[in-house]
């Protein structure tokens, strides 16, 4: 009879080597050792794998959603481990398909025979981000939700965490499938009013569309900015601290990092390698950069390995998203943040450098978003540590060697970094998302000068074209939530994912 079963079960599996309905299976937890370990198994052979591998006590059946006691056996009918097994149904599981959960002792070598023992009975090893990409093929969940388990996984922060799960429970995809909704709903009556276009009357008044539309992009607006959020506190920010040799650099990045990651000594041209380190800023996560100090290449004795240091400084400067300038406070201390922008990053030491190796830098015109100035050392003066707003940049004042004063460029850091704000239905994107959503904008606004320029000369809307960007503008939300994907585009995202997820 066991063989008779085996030759059925590779018959079922032959039917399907088409790639289409392969079952799938790979270990849920971390791999390692553990208490338990969770060996997650998927698709259409389920059944037939828990009749193979489970050897349950006389008198008892493995009842959907009930962990039930049992024994996996291999092929001989050899005993791997004790466990639990745990039965979904199609469709009501995370995948949508057939799933049985072996929960075993977390010992690397029993996955590997559990898995082993799987695949003998024709099951596939899953790719990664494998069982999140059936949810979602199977329509469990949408592309959007999909990317916040990633997220929830690899959550740097508690923040992170906590808007990773509100998208993991709909919360952007809501309000995208609500803009969907409002942009659907206008399109049906322009399209109507294209049909109608013959019969003389006016379906849709320009200022009615006029109006619809700046409704429409009021949402859409509220939602990139609830999106570009949601990237910031999911990917963090990293911050570049740079400044002349000697000023604090590595003292500062020591502080706010409290530990001694970076040699610090009296002498001038200390740190040559970026050196990159995680802050956690209560709940926010931050990735600070310590460079080599800033110097003329032109200055006397600076080797060959410093002058790597400061090319490598400029080219960290060029993609930061914030610049902690420090300066030596006794030195510089005069000097309003324009004033230090310009001289740094426009004028003098910036061209000796972007001359020499940097090649095209670009570094954008100081903002309060990517520019910080950290007046330090301010013991050696009689300057109190402070904080201020200076043209509109945030200026610090410290003193990083006695630890004076970081908690106030550490609340700016913070503010910098999203944290510090009332966050009631914050969301965790992605950039992926934040170029659809511009996407949308576009369109959407191609629309409104449509419509605008027929308002102004009293002309008959041009229908066609505001049907066209609408249809364009739903187009490019959907991709949002993966209503319209392309394969190569849920390859990209499913890969990212760790296997077993
Ligand atoms: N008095 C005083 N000295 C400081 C302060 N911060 C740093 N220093 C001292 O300044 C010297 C240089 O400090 P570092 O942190 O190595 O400076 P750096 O900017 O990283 O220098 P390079 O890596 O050489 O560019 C050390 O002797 C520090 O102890 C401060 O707030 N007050
Ligand atoms: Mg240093």
């Amino acid at each position: 009879v066991k063989q008779a079963e085996e030759i059925i079960f590779y018959m079922l599996r032959s039917i399907k080597p088409n790639g289409e309905e392969y079952t799938i299976v790979a270990c849920a937890t971390s791999v390692g050792r553990s208490g338990v370990a969770i060996v997650r198994i998927s698709g259409p052979l389920v059944m037939q794998i828990a009749q193979h591998i489970l050897l349950l006590s006389p008198g008892i059946t493995l009842q959907p959603r009930y962990a039930t006691v049992s024994s996996f056996v291999d092929r001989n009918g050899v005993i791997i481990d004790q466990g639990l097994a745990l039965l979904f149904v199609a469709p009501n599981s995370f995948t949508g398909e057939n799933i049985l959960e072996l929960h075993c002792h977390g010992s690397p070598v029993v996955i590997d025979c559990l898995i082993k023992r799987v695949v003998e009975l024709g099951v596939v090893v899953a790719r990664p981000g494998e069982f999140s990409e059936r949810a979602f093929l199977n329509g469990r969940i949408d592309l959007a939700q999909a990317e916040a388990i990633a997220d929830l996984i690899d959550a740097s922060s508690m923040q992170a965490a906590h808007y990773a799960v509100r998208s993991l429970q709909g919360a952007f995809s809501q309000r995208v499938h609500e803009l969907i909704e409002q942009v659907t709903r206008l399109r049906v009556s322009v399209e109507a009013a294209i049909d109608f276009a013959d019969e003389e009357i006016e379906l849709i008044s320009p200022e009615h569309l006029r109006q619809e539309l700046a409704q429409i992009a009021q949402s859409l607006l509220a939602t990139q900015q609830a999106a570009q959020r949601g990237v910031l506190i999911r990917d963090g920010v990293s911050a570049v601290i740079v400044g002349k040799p000697n000023v604090g650099k590595s003292s500062l990045l020591n502080c706010l990092s409290g530990e001694e990651s970076a040699i610090v000594t009296p002498l001038a041209g200390t740190t040559r390698d970026v050196l990159k380190v995680d802050v956690r800023l209560d709940g926010v996560a931050l990735q600070l950069l310590d460079t080599a100090g800033l110097r003329d290449h032109n200055e006397r004795d600076v080797d060959v390995v410093e002058r790597e240091g400061v090319r490598r400084a400029w080219a960290e400067i060029a993609r930061a998203q914030c610049i902690l300038l420090v300066v030596d406070f006794t030195l510089e201390g005069q000097k309003k943040p324009l004033q230090l922008w310009q001289e740094y990053f426009a004028g003098r030491l910036r061209n000796a450098e972007s001359e020499q190796h940097a090649g095209d830098l670009r570094i954008p015109p100081p903002t309060r978003e990517n520019f910080i100035v950290i007046y330090n050392k301010v013991d050696l003066s009689q300057q109190a540590p402070s904080a201020e707003v200076i043209d509109d940049i945030n200026c610090v004042y410290i003193s990083a060697r006695h630890h004076h004063g970081i908690d106030l460029l550490r609340a700016v850091l913070q503010q910098r970094a999203g944290g510090n704000q009332t966050d009631e239905g914050g969301f965790s994107a992605r950039r992926r998302h934040l170029l659809a959503l511009e996407q949308a904008q576009k369109h959407l606004e191609q629309a409104q000068n449509v419509v605008m320029k027929a308002v102004q000369k009293r002309q008959l809307v041009a229908t066609e074209l505001v049907a066209e960007e609408l249809r364009e503008v739903q187009q490019t939300l959907g991709e949002v939530t993966g209503e319209v994907t392309t394969e190569d585009l849920l390859g990209r995202i499913f890969s990212e994912f760790c296997i077993g997820k």
